[in-house]
């Protein structure tokens, strides 16, 4: 899968996502970054991207023409139109079905705003879909950006190894994850839940559903009714749970 992402701030987005799970992941191929720098597409003389707004107001805003210029340079003319991202506090708010759901596309390209915003007519020409990270707001739609690459890329076939997949996949809809613990079976006084150390593999699991239910209903009452509702749906079914 390949990300196309229009900044202002390229080395943002390629510094960050170089690391770990998802750096691994281009290094073998998986998925491919392009973080395309928007400036490099003014025409402008003195390389200006952002101008006054019309009607007045506080602030600058991008102007269309990098910004279309920066587009038409990352998409093929012989192949349909992709998904375009604008990431921006107006959309609708990020989850996880949404990046399930991106995650089938071979090829996305994130546009990231500054200043007051970009210029309403490109956003028509090229937007196909609004998306928020959360109700607040930050300078810039970079961190939002690599927010989106990463829960996406998580969902490309590979790029996970089998104990990292299996964690998100295989337990019960809608519930956090258990506690979970490791060596020493003592750290300042505190011991390990003996269940676990029981051997009792039934016992185990039983224990860390209770646990997630325990800790899904405490933190996130809003999930925990969605997990109730579920359930009343089907009372037959072995509970799943995905992790969060
Ligand atoms: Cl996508 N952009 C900006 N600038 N702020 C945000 C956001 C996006 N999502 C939440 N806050």
């Amino acid at each position: 899968m390949k990300f196309h992402v229009l900044t202002l701030f390229p080395e943002m987005i390629t510094g960050a996502l170089s690391a770990s799970i998802i750096g691994k992941a281009m290094e073998r191929g998986q998925i491919e970054l392009e973080a395309v720098n928007i400036r490099d597409y003014t025409l402008d003389k003195h390389k200006k991207v952002d101008d006054y707004t019309y009607g007045g107001g506080a602030g600058m805003l991008m102007a269309a023409q990098p910004v279309y210029d920066a587009y038409q340079a990352v998409v093929c003319q012989d192949k349909p139109k992709p998904r375009t991202i604008y990431v921006t506090p107006q959309g609708a708010t990020f989850n996880q079905e949404m990046a399930k759901e991106f995650a089938m596309e071979e090829e996305l390209v994130i546009l990231c705003g500054h200043y007051e915003g970009i210029d309403e007519r490109v956003l028509e020409e090229i937007v196909t879909d609004y998306v928020s990270i959360g109700d607040y707001v930050l300078t810039g739609g970079e961190l939002p950006a690599m927010v989106m690459v990463d829960a996406i890329a998580r969902f490309v076939p590979g790029v996970l190894n089998n104990d990292e997949s299996a964690m998100t996949e295989s337990f019960h809809d809608d519930l956090l994850e258990y506690p979970q613990y490791t060596r020493p079976a003592v750290w300042m006084g505190k011991e390990v839940p003996a269940i676990l150390l029981s051997g009792d593999h039934k016992k185990v699991e039983e224990w860390r559903l209770e646990q997630s239910v325990k800790r899904t209903r405490e933190r996130r009452p809003d999930l925990y009714a969605l997990y109730e509702a579920r359930q009343a749906l089907i009372p037959k079914k072995k509970p799943r749970r995905k992790k969060f």
